[in-house]
């Protein structure tokens, strides 16, 4: 009897588990080494998978800042903003759009409603400082799961109701991430700072949290969340107001 070596080379080619049924048709002894192969390439898959959606660090209580830095915006000038901030934030909808199949247009209630997290975490400012906080917040992906997106929804982008020139028609703070970023357990619509609703100079009333990137990607005062399949019609196209400013789009920390 012939021993059919596996073809290794068709292997690494397969690049997924699901892609290589080719060990059925082998015989005993290539059919062991191609299992052994399927399961060498399942754990590496399951490695990369983890590392990319590892938690970021989380602190206790002890470990909150006496005084968390405000950085960029600290009070947005926009008239549609302080119309919003003199009722307490009351009318404000957060909407949801883009290539979705169901457009969402959610009050502070909703939001508190949904589905959420609590975490205790580091923010890392790309001008060099830090400061640890308390947040709670609805998990962005609830809010994705419940606007249903479509399967050519890549990013979703984060539009912010601030200028950071301060002017009415001031090109507004957008920054985006990837939709594995987006339902990240970590990545959360925070409401709650330290305990108390979120502070206007923190980004009240929705400001986005996640865990492993740098500040400039964690939107304050956010008014719309937009899910698209490319961001280059969206200001300078490079995913961010910062971005399209030469930082990078993915701020790993
Ligand atoms: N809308 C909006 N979001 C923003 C900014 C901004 O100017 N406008 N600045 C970013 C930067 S650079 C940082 S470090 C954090 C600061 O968040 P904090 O004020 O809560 O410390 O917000 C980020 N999100
Ligand atoms: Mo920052």
């Amino acid at each position: 009897m012939t021993v059919i070596r596996p073809d290794r080379r068709h292997l690494l080619l397969a690049g997924g588990a699901l892609a290589l049924s080719g060990c059925d048709g082998l015989v005993r002894n290539a059919q062991a080494q191609c299992t052994v192969k399927k399961a060498e390439q399942v754990s590496k898959r399951t490695q990369r998978a983890l590392a990319r959606d590892a938690l970021a660090p989380e602190y206790e209580e002890k470990d909150i800042s006496k005084d968390f830095r405000a950085n960029g915006s600290v009070d947005p000038s926009a008239a549609e903003y302080r119309a919003l901030k003199a009722n307490d934030f009351r009318d404000y909808q957060l909407i949801v759009d883009g290539l979705v199949e169901t457009p969402l247009a959610l009050s502070l209630a909703e939001l508190r409603g949904l589905p959420s997290r609590t975490q205790i975490t580091k923010h890392d400012c790309v001008e060099g400082w830090t400061s640890i906080g308390k947040w709670k917040g609805a998990r962005l992906s609830a809010v994705l799961n419940r606007a249903r997106l479509k399967p050519e929804a890549k990013f979703v982008v984060f539009h912010c109701f601030d200028a950071l020139d301060q002017t009415e028609d001031g090109e507004r703070y957008y920054t985006s991430v990837d939709i594995r970023e987006a339902y990240h357990e970590q990545t959360i619509l925070a409401y709650e700072m330290n305990d108390e609703i979120l502070p206007i100079k923190h980004g009240a009333p929705i400001r986005l949290r996640l865990e492993r990137q740098l500040g400039y990607k964690m939107a304050k005062y956010i008014k719309r969340i937009e899910a698209v399949e490319s961001f280059a019609h969206i200001g300078r196209g490079k995913g961010g107001y910062w971005e399209d400013r030469g930082y990078e789009w993915y701020a790993g920390i």
